[in-house]
């Protein structure tokens, strides 16, 4: 079984990082495919960076539907492009947001997200709705760490994501805790270890649960929303697209 993960922000240290996990977390015998795209915004804080990294994200979603993955994965909290995606795809597409929020719900009765930037934690309240997870999700916390200071040495990121972990404990009545970003990958075993709850990455649980349904001969539903997009022209730079 193959299972494409795509980090939908263009940094490919963090791609690295991503890669590194699914690998970890997939089961004997799945292959891992891991990409980001050619096009888009080196990190994704916001609304517009989401919507600019979407394109780029189909692109990769495309490629690996004719490369014959039976999964996809698609690696940043908000799961930009999510739907979209099921569209172009007949097996399984799921968002880490969408992955963590369920094992955290599964394994306690309230979880809170820690997240990068306060003004990312808007995008994670509206999935926690669109995900009916309103009665499980405590609070979404931002740690105040830019996304690419994931990448630095020496950033104090990790300090401060363990901080406001420890807090989400302390005063959430949180069981679990969320990571709120896809370059948190490395981080989930380290902070669990130190605050002795779950600490979950969602990059690890989508990649055990989109095994886990490809496996079962389940595939994403091509009756009604889902089904593959509807034939048409697309002009200018998105011509590619047209049927
Ligand atoms: C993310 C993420 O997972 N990747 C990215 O570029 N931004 N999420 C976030 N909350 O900042």
């Amino acid at each position: 079984m193959k299972i494409q993960i795509v980090n939908p922000n263009t940094s490919a240290p963090m791609t690295a990082k991503i890669a590194a996990a699914a690998r970890t977390a997939a089961a004997p015998g799945i292959e891992i495919e891991a990409s980001c795209p050619e096009h888009g915004p080196v990190s994704i804080e916001g609304h517009f960076d989401e919507a600019m990294a979407v394109p780029g994200l189909l692109e990769e979603i495309e490629r690996g539907v004719a490369t014959g993955c039976d999964a996809h994965v698609i690696a940043c909290f908000g799961d930009p492009g999510l739907h979209a995606a099921r569209e172009l795809a007949h097996g399984p597409v799921l968002g880490i947001a969408e992955a963590a929020m369920h094992a955290a719900s599964m394994i306690a009765t309230r979880f809170s997200v820690v997240t990068t930037l306060e003004r990312t934690v808007v995008i994670a309240e509206r999935l926690v709705r669109e995900y009916g997870m309103s009665d499980h999700c405590a609070r979404i916390r931002a740690a105040e760490v830019p996304v690419l200071a994931l990448e630095e040495t020496g950033s104090h990121a990790e300090r401060r994501i363990v901080e406001e972990c420890r807090r989400a404990r302390d005063e959430d009545r949180a069981g679990a805790i969320v990571l709120g970003c896809a370059g948190m990958a490395d981080l989930a075993g380290r902070i669990g270890d130190e605050l002795g709850v779950p600490v979950i990455d969602g990059v690890n649980v989508a990649v055990r649960f989109a095994g886990a349904l490809a496996g079962a001969g389940l595939g994403t539903s091509k009756h009604g929303d889902l089904a593959l997009p509807l034939p048409k022209a697309f002009i200018g730079r998105y011509a590619g697209w047209s049927a």
